[in-house]
């Protein structure tokens, strides 16, 4: 073999075969080292008479995950990735690109602009564009639905999921699924397609299939419902309708153009800045990449409650055997159960084999000893959420752990110092903070104490990602981040009821803005004695309104604890379909009444501001104290925690688009309404404003 660097694309050949190898790490994503080394190797192929055909291989964890997203603020430099794709498509001798990891995007581009592709088993495609708000621009949308049909292509692009190479072998993207060595298999794979005459085969030389036009149609509406808000979908259905009708140069064209007016919005900053926060919230500070995180291979759960069912079901789910401790062996058998129930929902939608079940509720101990967890590396405590019985608990596992074993408590609000201090060593002791259901969520809080070790850090971290979560390192803070955030809007949504909004009111208006729910659906869900109880907890710390602004008690008297009582803020019917129930005005009218308020005509934006501002001023405070790293991570927090519309970017990048000062302004004047212990803007708001800066810089 001789070989030749072409900056991140190195040519070597092996007989009369070019290999193309691609090395740019992390992803080999297509900066433009890349783009231009593409294009020599297609010359360097064309100008060698004896070489009759090449392969594109990568280096690394992946093959080409798509366009290099770094580049997408600054002005692009020739040659674009369209010419890379119209180079590859031009050859005259076949090219076959060879999939392992992910060939994503622009990534996948490539690989369809080949004339053959073959994937390493366990290798995954797809054109994710969409997630970050904008849509294949080199011709994914036009090559897609030419092998894979019209509908496949359009549930790719519009919803950005990815396949396993062996579903894309079916579907007619990949030609042939390999194991072992893929660059081998390539280059044999290569030498049969020189045998059989060396036939180049041009997917942009293919008619696109026959399909229902009602597809269309039918996909808009579906896409609509479940991506409100989000943009790019409903333009993937008008750009694969365009190119059903319109020849490939011309779609070619129009694809590209409509990518980059795409790039350019403002949900895909926002999508774009998500992307990323999630990524450097997996840095965290004091711990470098020489840290490495402890290997977690089995794990303990005390507390068999709603939390620590979903917490074991996630472990199962990756394999990790996990002890389950209660105090009682009915406690576990109903726990046992419950977990149970959500593989057989899985079962049953075809997600999950019965064997797969079988296979993880066999990974499951439950007992109500402590004896049998010496050997475990990781307990999670998921008791009630009293000191106390937490601290019990602590001592009762500081007697039996390893000492190398890592204590992590699921509290939500208790201070994480106190239980820490707890331990005879607080530097195995940390927070895994779920949310419910913990199966479900992505978000995973992870809480730091002083003491907390780095490498217990790093692995909470690192566990996190593992279990399919989006995990954030918080620090010391009554409520953590997300609900404490959480409780400065629910107090302000309860204000608004004082002031004369009602809850149809402003959960339509925070629905319409973009969150999935209302804060009075969303309590009504959560159950009203539970908000109730959270109440009670904070209640002798509360300003004198709020602890006056008992609606909660009120509705947990009239028996109406929410959803599970048939009414809460709503009336239930039998499918738990919410209306508008008259006795919850009457009740919110007395409480006016006795509390001596007269109701107002509260406008839409001051329902928006309030709810929205409380929470962005908290966090303005939270940032200060230091107990969020940085602005981004309270984003992935909100976006992932309690639905905050990914494509409006977070609180604190929403804040920056509206504008610092525009936000302080309705603060101040919030303040003078509604009172300044809770508006007056944060120390760091001010600051920011003073300085003309946002939270962003
Ligand atoms: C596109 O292709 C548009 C075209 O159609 C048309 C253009 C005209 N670029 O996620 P990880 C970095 S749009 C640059 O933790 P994993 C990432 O920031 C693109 N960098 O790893 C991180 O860096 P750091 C379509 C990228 O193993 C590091 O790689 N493609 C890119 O969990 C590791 O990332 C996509 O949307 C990129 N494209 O997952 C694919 N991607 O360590 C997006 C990642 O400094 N990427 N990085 O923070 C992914 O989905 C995942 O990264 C992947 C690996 C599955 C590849």
């Amino acid at each position: 073999m001789t070989e030749q660097l072409v900056k991140t694309v190195s040519v070597a050949k092996c007989g009369n075969i070019v290999v193309a190898t691609v090395d740019n790490p992390p992803v080999n994503a297509l900066s433009h080292s890349v783009r231009a080394g593409l294009i020599e190797a297609v010359q360097a192929l064309e100008s060698d008479a004896e070489a009759r055909a090449m392969v594109i291989v990568c280096a690394g964890r992946t093959f080409i995950a798509g366009a290099d997203i770094h580049e997408f603020k600054k002005p692009m430099v020739a040659p674009l990735l369209g010419e890379v794709i119209d180079t590859l498509d031009a050859a005259t001798k076949p090219i076959v690109a060879a999939i392992h990891g992910t060939a994503l995007g622009g990534g996948l581009e490539v690989a369809l602009a080949c004339s053959y592709r073959i994937a390493l088993d366990g290798a995954k495609v797809g054109l994710p564009e969409v997630k970050l708000g904008i849509l294949p621009g080199s011709g994914g949308t036009v090559r897609l639905p030419r092998l894979a049909g019209v509908e496949q292509a359009l549930t790719m692009i519009s919803e950005g999921g990815q396949i396993s190479v062996r579903d894309a072998r079916e579907k007619g993207i990949v030609d042939e699924v390999v194991s072992g060595d893929l660059k081998a298999a390539a280059i044999a794979f290569a030498e049969k397609v020189i045998a059989d005459g060396a036939k180049v085969r041009r997917t942009s030389d293919l008619p696109v299939p026959a399909f229902d036009p009602a597809v269309l149609e039918t996909s808009r509406t579906a896409l609509s419902k479940k991506y409100k808000g989000f943009k790019a979908p409903l333009v993937a259905v008008d750009l694969i309708r365009m190119v059903t009708e319109t020849p490939v140069a011309e779609a070619t064209a129009i694809e590209y153009k409509t990518c980059k007016e795409l790039l350019v919005s403002p949900q895909s900053k926002a999508l774009r800045h998500i992307f990323a926060a999630e990524r450097e919230a997996l840095k965290i500070d004091g711990v470098g990449a020489e840290v490495k995180p402890r290997d977690i291979k089995k794990v303990a759960i005390v507390g068999p409650g709603t939390m620590g069912r979903g917490i074991a079901a996630c472990f199962l789910n990756i394999g990790i055997p996990v002890t389950l401790i209660g105090l009682t062996d009915e406690g576990l058998a109903s726990a046992t159960k419950a977990i149970g129930k959500i593989y057989e929902g899985s079962v049953k939608r075809g997600s999950l084999t019965a064997e797969e079940m079988e296979r993880r509720m066999a990974l499951l101990t439950p007992t109500t000893s402590y004896d049998g967890i010496g050997d475990v590396d990781l307990v999670i405590e998921a008791v009630t959420e009293q000191l106390d019985v937490k601290k019990e608990v602590f001592a009762k596992l500081d007697a039996v752990l390893r000492d190398d074993a890592i204590i992590a408590t699921n509290t939500s609000f208790l201070d994480i110092e106190e239980l820490a201090a707890t331990s005879k060593n607080a530097t195995r002791v940390a927070g895994m903070h779920f949310f419910n259901p913990a199966n479900v969520m992505k978000l995973l809080e992870n809480v730091r104490a002083a003491k907390t070790a780095p490498d217990v850090l790093a692995t909470t971290t690192a566990l996190g990602k593992r279990l399919g979560k989006v995990p954030v390192m918080v620090g010391r803070s009554e409520g953590f981040v997300a609900n404490r955030m959480l409780s400065k809007r629910t107090r302000e949504a309860q204000f608004l009821l004082e002031d004369g909004a009602t809850p149809q009111q402003v959960d339509r208006v925070l629905t319409a803005f973009g969150f999935p729910i209302g804060p009075f659906a969303l309590a009504d869900l959560a159950g009203m004695d539970i908000m109730a109880a959270a109440r009670a907890a904070r209640v002798a710390r509360m300003s004198p309104r709020e602890q006056q602004c008992n609606i909660v008690d009120r509705l947990v008297a009239a028996g109406r604890l929410g959803q599970k009582s048939g009414a809460g803020y709503y009336v239930y019917d039998e499918n738990r379909k919410a209306s508008h129930d008259p006795a919850v005005d009457e009740m919110l009218d007395a409480h006016r009444r006795e509390r001596g308020f007269t109701a107002r005509t509260i406008t839409d934006e001051e329902i928006l501001e309030r709810c929205l501002y409380a929470m962005v001023n908290e966090a303005a405070k939270i940032l200060d104290e230091g107990a969020a790293a940085r602005p981004s991570d309270i984003d992935v927090i909100w976006t992932n925690g309690f639905g905050f519309p990914t494509y409006l970017g977070g609180p604190m990048f929403y804040a920056d688009q509206v504008g610092l000062p525009k936000v302080k302004a309705a603060l101040d004047k919030y303040a003078g309404l509604v009172g300044d212990q809770y508006f007056k803007p944060a120390a760091l708001i001010e600051r920011l404003v003073a300085e003309g800066r946002g939270l962003y810089g």
